[in-house]
């Protein structure tokens, strides 16, 4: 296919309608050079016919000898008449570049008048300079609200089997532990499901690691409402939904400001002598016994924690006082 062909193909009418308008806008031009043309000859000519009036009659009786000089003044004197209407002319053909380019500019850029007439540079196309980026747009309307988002939080209430107010069950059973003379196994207490469920089994044991349930030793000071020494400690998992943290509070039976108390009582731990090291947990101050029954079996143990001076500041902190617990939420 030829150029010209492949030309028309790919622009189609949009070409057609520039070749049109170019042609339009090259035609006006022309017509307003010849009537500026032809006012500038009208203009010659009714200098000249001025120059052969009686003066010029007068000359032709004169002799030769005075007839040349006179006539090269006159020249002389028409040339600069003309000088003057030549330059007004130039000064309109100015302005009406100015005006037109002033017109134009926006589709063809600063010069166009050269590129009007050598052809453009064919830059973005032949579709004109891309102008500034616009102001930016309004804002869109709001959108719908998402979807609830998903929170909550558990928490183990130690020797309980009821949650607070506001809280779900999620299981109960007792507190499990290592047995208290054993150095080895996990250290940290654990709230057993009241059913357990088993998968493949050998019975009978095997020396592996090993579960006891816990028991409260409160002999020598009972800080809960009921004599539970001996028995065994219940627990149970509970779920809030409304919020989505959980802080167990040491040395405090309160909560920080805006944190939602779920329960306080008492620290609780391993004797400090055994082997048997365990983690701290909280046990509620109107703590429960699991069974009913004093169990007696010595387990894993349960102990008050008193804070020990030297270490810690006393005060605040006294020496051998049982501290307090909280477990909070938000
Ligand atoms: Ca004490």
């Amino acid at each position: 296919m030829k150029t010209k062909e492949l030309i028309f193909s790919l622009h189609g009418n949009e070409f057609s309608e520039q070749l049109t308008q170019r042609f339009i806008r090259i035609y006006t031009i022309m017509l307003i050079t010849s009537v500026l043309v032809f006012a500038t000859c009208f203009t010659l000519r009714e200098i000249v016919a001025t120059e052969e009036t009686p003066e010029k009659k007068g000359l032709e009786d004169a002799p030769a000898a005075e007839i040349l000089p006179e006539r090269q003044k006159r020249s002389r004197e028409n040339i600069t008449n003309v000088i003057p209407n030549l330059n007004n002319v130039h000064q309109r053909l100015q302005a009406l570049e100015k005006k037109l380019e002033t017109l134009l500019r926006p589709k063809y850029g600063d010069s166009w008048f050269s590129s009007y007439f050598l052809g453009g540079n064919g830059r973005n196309n032949g579709r004109g300079i891309v102008g500034p980026p616009g102001p930016p747009g309004k804002d869109g309307a709001v959108g719908k609200p998402g979807q609830p988002g998903k929170s909550g939080i558990k928490y183990v209430r130690w020797g309980r089997a009821t949650c607070p107010s506001g809280a779900q069950i999620v299981y109960k059973g007792l507190i499990g532990g290592g047995y208290y003379l054993y150095q080895g196994g996990g250290v940290d207490y654990l709230c057993l499901p009241s059913s357990p469920k088993y998968d493949k089994y050998k019975d009978g044991g095997q020396n592996s690691g090993y579960m006891y349930g816990a028991e409260y030793q409160v002999s020598t000071f009972n800080p809960f409402k009921k004599n539970l020494h001996d028995h065994h400690a219940p627990c149970v998992v509970c779920f809030v939904k409304s919020r989505a943290s959980m802080l167990m509070m040491p040395a405090r039976n309160d909560c920080p400001s805006g944190w939602t108390e779920e329960y306080h009582g008492y620290l609780m731990t391993a004797y400090h002598n055994q082997k048997k090291q365990h983690n701290f947990i909280c046990v509620d101050e109107d703590a429960e016994s699991y069974s009913g029954t004093r169990a007696k079996k010595h387990g894993a143990l349960l102990y008050p924690v008193e804070g020990v001076c030297n270490s810690l500041p006393c005060r605040p902190y006294v020496g051998g006082r049982e501290l307090t617990c909280a477990v909070c939420t938000k």
